[in-house]
């Protein structure tokens, strides 16, 4: 058998709800009156800082967002709430997570001409999991009736890339038939819309990719990867602490410093040589040069930082054709960005088009894909 894989099929699930920069401010803008009308006499005595107007000119020109999806939109924008109002599922029901999972899976297997009967690892990898056990990659696998098994992988922004490079390495060693990893990315629990400078910056959405050996392909839209290359590097400017032990630290586990934080600004200064970096290594070392790749699926954090990597790399700036935008609609959603990129603008390349799929963020993290189109 031969060693070539493939990535299959693709699908991405948008969320029912949207958000736009202007809703968002208005309800922050109308939280933070109330903060300050409410903590005036502490304000007044030097003892708290009042808090600010967010502006949704702000967030287009720093980030190039303009809206996002929401799994549910009830309660984000309600100014005594600021968070979704999610309905509890008990253990009986479907969780949350395994939901919209499924709602991707579906697609992406449809598009790769495949049966949960095919496939025989599932890998759910996203930036946060609603629990720690059973793995909510299990219930998919259960729910779709793969035999084999599953597991959970959190990687922050990079968990797509991470775990597309866990699928082709087991794909190359035999260990499965065919793989199928999903990125549930429920990111709205976890946002602090009480934080200025970050509030706006996440979108919900699930993205999943088949992969499989080349002999068993029988997918409209194939690609051939060439190479896949994962990069850490410690660093703590963007942090969530929210975990198991705030119980045991009589901590509060919803505190702002257990949700989403970061300094974006040394974020932004920071990942963007060294994603420019790794993607000339990964491109040099599959004996491709930069001038061959026809597509940049990119990472979707913000648009400011895609052009200058995409500057540094080429030279001069790229359109949507070749470095194609999705952050304006869906914000920054976590791992699954650059699925995303990928879904909506993968089936135009011809055969023999090289492109790149590559995540960058937390941990710091770098993680990319080289394809070549069957
Ligand atoms: N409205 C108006 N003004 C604002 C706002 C706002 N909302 N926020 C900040 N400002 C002001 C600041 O106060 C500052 O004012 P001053 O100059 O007077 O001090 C000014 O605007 C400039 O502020 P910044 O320097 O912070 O602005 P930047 O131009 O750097 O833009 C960004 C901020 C958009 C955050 C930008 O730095 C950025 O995008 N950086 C990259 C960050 C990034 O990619 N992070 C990755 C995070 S995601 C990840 O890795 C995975 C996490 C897992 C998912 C989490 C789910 C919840």
């Amino acid at each position: 058998m031969s060693q070539e894989v493939v990535i299959s099929g693709a699908g991405l699930w948008k969320p029912p709800h949207r958000i736009t920069n202007e809703e968002l401010v208005a309800a922050y803008n109308g939280w933070a009156e109330l903060f300050n009308r409410e903590n005036a006499a502490a304000i007044a005595a030097g003892e708290i800082t009042a808090k600010t107007p967010s502006s949704a000119e702000f967030i287009e020109k720093a980030s190039g967002i303009k809206s996002r999806y929401a799994y549910v939109k009830d309660g984000v924008l309600d100014i005594r709430r600021m968070r979704p109002r999610i309905p509890h599922r008990g253990e009986d029901q479907l969780s949350h997570q395994a939901e919209i999972a499924l709602n991707a899976a579906r697609l992406a297997l449809t598009a790769a001409d495949k049966r949960g009967a095919d496939i025989d690892m599932v890998i759910v990898s996203c930036a946060y999991t609603e629990r720690a056990y059973p793995a909510i990659a299990i219930e998919v696998q259960h729910a779709l009736g793969i035999q084999g098994f599953g597991f959970d992988m959190l990687v922050a922004c990079s968990a797509a890339t991470f775990a597309l490079q866990r699928a082709v390495d087991a794909l190359k060693a035999g260990s499965a038939r065919a793989v199928l990893v999903i990125n549930p990315e429920l990111t709205s629990p976890q946002v602090n819309y009480r934080d200025r400078d970050s509030h706006f910056i996440f979108g919900d959405v699930s993205t999943a990719v088949v992969l499989e050996r080349a002999e068993t392909c029988t997918a409209r839209h194939s690609y051939s990867v060439l190479g896949s290359k994962a990069q850490t590097l410690y660093s703590n400017n963007i942090r969530s602490n929210f975990g198991y032990v705030a119980y045991a630290e009589d901590t509060d586990p919803f505190g702002p410093a257990n949700l989403f934080h970061q300094n974006g600004r040394k974020v932004f200064k920071e990942v963007c040589p060294m994603a420019a970096e790794h993607l000339e290594t990964q491109i040099a070392g599959v004996g491709l040069d930069i001038a061959d790749v026809r597509r940049w699926w990119l990472h979707q954090a913000n648009l400011n930082m895609n052009q200058l990597i995409v500057r540094r790399l080429l030279g001069r700036d790229a359109g949507q054709d070749e470095a194609p935008i999705v952050l304006d609609e869906f914000a920054n959603t976590a791992s699954a960005g650059s699925i995303i990129a990928f879904c909506l603008h993968h089936e135009d390349l011809a055969a023999g088009d090289h492109g790149v799929i590559c995540s960058f963020g937390a941990g710091y993290s770098i993680g990319s894909l080289v394809l070549r189109k069957r």
